[in-house]
């Protein structure tokens, strides 16, 4: 028998290697961490022909550390993606010349009679325009009233390029549809994550402001790829230390890193912090010695940031102190803060997750009665910050009845691109799908066609601001987000806050050929695969409207047995109600009347049971087992045979891999492979333990077609993580 001193799985990994760099030309191992900003040479050699002509040269106009970010990332793009070193000339020489600037930097470009495009892009829009020069030589001109619209569309030529795309008679113009375009993070000042799979905190706090991480532009580089233009870079539970000097000063080399890419930084201010770090022994946003200390120390963060973009603030939620400490409203608390920062033209981001143990009312319907009463009551300068959701981003909500709700108070929208309820980093869940039926989700606040992105676009209500945060998930992982397909998350994040028109698909389409390859017999099938992921989740996890069964505190994996928590709202039982009748949670009139929160005719459709989207149902309803469905199944088959399909979708996911994988670099394909080999078997223990677990009420075999559970639900119950990532007791 031959010794072998390898392992099997590495032997085969290794002649995997070995054989894929031999078949597969220009294949090298990749990490992930060029993210969507790889520049492989193209090669496609006629669209290679083409670029070299149509970019034959680059004319820069003007000098700023932004129009330095434009020069690199150009000179860095086509040195990649065209594999010849174009140079930078003073004019222009010959035909193909890429002009790239604003017409107060260039009367080159200021002749070329742009002006009305550019009226259309905005402050931070830009034009991309074939033209003729004087000489009538063909050239390529992208340009902006603002050198950062010019680096924003200097990264969608680029894209362009990166896809293939032809670009011999292009006339583009492009506007942020959203004004703050924000990263969330919930990062610690101890470089733990709250709900991060990515490793650590990107934000080396200890040796700031000195040693400055080359990762930090890489950061800044990839949010402005996407047009992100802020950065809260603290955790929502905050701290109040990162107000004090040494950490302003921090923050503040962070700042001046990201200004070039437009990115502003924000902070999270904790209500608590004129007593915890100001020495005073309240923190009443009434009393004149706490509004004086917030006044002196926005004073003091300008003077560190003078583009400090503002705070973001949690509040009297989840036990984080708050205005009503004081008897006092979330309007109160906002506007002390709003008032300190108005004088800079900074802005309060108050969020709209409260929720409290004392309350006895439904859990999703205590935001909109906190909040509805106070509209038209908040500072010009706050935005209220509401998740997509009334409960908590779990894997599928509908969407949260504020929106459309404060006519008179700029909201803002808040996903969660980390997926704290989405099988953390481990599981290929592709998000744009969600985001996007919550952005199109009809509100019926002003009749139909009141859809939630023109709430948050301010089209809707005329908002004077308007925002979208995305919570980061990114961390010290060397492919910066856990799992490779979960940069498709930021990229979306990012592309949708621009434009929330843009549908999942033509993101997805973009990013893969970005991120993988343009090869279409790779492109199609994994982008089919994303985009049934969601889906497929919310199926294995919670189908047909069931919400909020995770594992406690951690959050990792099922356990909708779970009835033991102090608070009745943290306990899966108080969501999904089951009993030996049925299951859901009655949010009807009969109920807790949610449903009265949505505008007509959605309370009435959500009402019904007969007019209740599916993948609603359990949401609004307590439906009993032998319920019949539209499939004619009882709803127990039906809930059984969904958890199934769930599964089998993974499987499917599994096979579309293997079956592709030979298209790209051998180091990527075996993460993810092994990765969808964890979200089967995580499947399998969602689908197992929860049927296990709904079985004892109802009483009812598994249909044919689903699989046994493996195991009893005694064991299933008997699963511990106390140490899961991402959650920090
Ligand atoms: C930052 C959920 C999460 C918490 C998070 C909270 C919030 O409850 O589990 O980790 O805290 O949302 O959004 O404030």
């Amino acid at each position: 028998m031959p010794v072998h001193p390898l392992p099997r799985s590495l032997r085969s990994w290794l002649l995997w290697l070995s054989l894929t760099l031999l078949l597969v030309p220009g294949a090298r191992a990749e990490d992930g961490y060029a993210l969507w900003l790889r520049y492989p040479r193209v090669d496609d050699a006629a669209r290679l022909a083409a670029y070299r002509a149509t970019l034959a040269e680059v004319y820069v106009a003007g000098a700023s550390p932004t129009m330095d970010a434009v020069r690199d990332e150009i000179r860095r793009g086509l040195r990649g993606l065209l594999d010849v070193e174009v140079p930078e000339v003073a004019a222009p020489t010959r035909a193909g010349t890429l002009l790239l600037g604003t017409p107060a930097a260039s009367p080159l470009i200021a002749a070329l009679a742009l002006e009305d495009a550019l009226q259309a892009a905005g402050e931070e829009g830009y034009v991309i325009r074939s033209v003729t020069l004087d000489a009538g030589r063909p050239a390529t001109v992208v340009a902006s009233h603002t050198d950062l619209g010019v680096l924003y569309g200097t990264f969608h030529l680029l894209r362009l390029l990166q896809t293939h795309h032809p670009i011999d008679d292009l006339d583009l113009v492009s506007a942020p549809r959203i004004q703050h375009r924000i990263l969330n993070h919930w990062d610690n000042l101890d470089r733990t994550v709250e709900r991060g799979y990515a490793g650590f905190s990107l934000w080396d706090w200890h040796k700031l402001p000195d040693y400055l991480d080359p990762r930090y532009t890489d950061y800044a580089r990839a949010n402005a790829s996407i047009g992100i233009n802020g950065t809260v870079l603290t955790n929502v539970n905050a701290n109040a230390w990162v107000l004090t000097p040494m950490y302003l000063e921090k923050a503040a080399a962070l700042a001046d890193l990201f200004r070039p890419y437009g990115l502003r930084v924000y902070l999270t201010a904790r209500f608590s912090a004129p007593i915890e770090i100001g020495g005073l022994d309240t923190a009443d946003p009434l009393d004149p010695a706490v509004r004086a200390w917030w006044q002196a120390k926005v004073d003091e963060i300008y003077r560190y940031i003078p583009d400090f973009g503002g705070f973001l603030v949690k509040a009297n939620s989840e036990g984080q102190p708050g205005p009503q400490d004081y008897g006092r409203t979330h309007a109160d608390g906002a506007n002390m803060l709003a008032d300190a920062l108005a004088p800079h033209g900074g802005l309060v981001m108050w969020r709209a997750f409260v929720y409290a143990a004392e309350n006895p009312e439904d859990r999703a319907k205590q935001a909109y009665d906190e909040f509805v009463p106070l509209d038209g009551t908040f500072r010009d300068n706050v935005l209220v910050q509401v998740k997509n959701g009334p409960i908590d981003f779990q894997p599928r909500e509908p969407f949260h009845p504020l929106f459309g709700a404060m006519p008179q108070t700029p909201l803002m929208m808040e996903f969660q691109i980390t997926k704290e309820y989405l099988g953390f980093a481990t599981h290929l869940v592709y998000l744009a799908p969600m985001w996007k039926e919550v952005l199109d989700a009809d509100t019926y606040a002003r009749g139909p066609g009141s859809t939630v992105a023109r709430v948050i676009d301010g089209s809707l209500h005329g908002y004077d601001h308007t925002g979208m945060a995305g919570v980061a998930n990114t961390g010290t992982d060397r492919n910066w987000s856990g799992s490779h397909f979960d940069q498709a998350n930021w990229f979306a994040f990012g592309r949708l806050a621009w434009d929330p028109s843009l549908t999942a698909e033509a993101i997805a389409d973009t990013w893969i050929r970005m991120t993988f390859t343009n090869d279409p017999a790779f492109v199609e099938p994994v982008k089919r695969m994303m985009l049934g992921s969601w889906e497929a989740a919310v199926h294995y996890m919670t189908p047909l409207g069931l919400h909020h069964l995770m594992g406690t505190g951690h959050h990792y994996g099922p356990a909708p047995w779970v009835d033991t928590l102090s608070r009745p709202e943290w306990n899966p039982v108080y969501y999904h109600r089951a009993d030996s009748v049925g299951i859901g949670f009655d949010r009807t009139a009969t109920g807790s009347d949610a449903v009265s929160q949505y505008a007509p005719p959605l309370d009435s459709i959500y009402g019904h049971l007969d007019t209740v989207p599916e993948k609603y149902l359990l949401w609004f309803h307590h439906v009993p087992w032998a319920y019949e469905m539209p499939s004619g199944r009882t709803l127990w088959d039906e809930l059984a045979l969904r958890y199934q399909a769930g599964v089998d979708t993974v499987r499917a996911m599994q096979a579309t891999w293997a079956a592709v994988g030979h298209h790209i670099d051998a180091e990527r394909f075996e993460q993810v492979r092994v990765f969808l080999a964890i979200q089967e078997k995580e499947a399998r223990w969602w689908r197992d333990a929860s049927l296990s677990y709904w079985q004892t009420f109802s009483r009812r075999p598994l249909p044919e077609g689903v699989e046994p559970p493996a195991h009893t639900l005694d064991y299933y119950r008997s699963l511990s993580f106390p140490y899961a990532p991402g959650h920090f007791p």
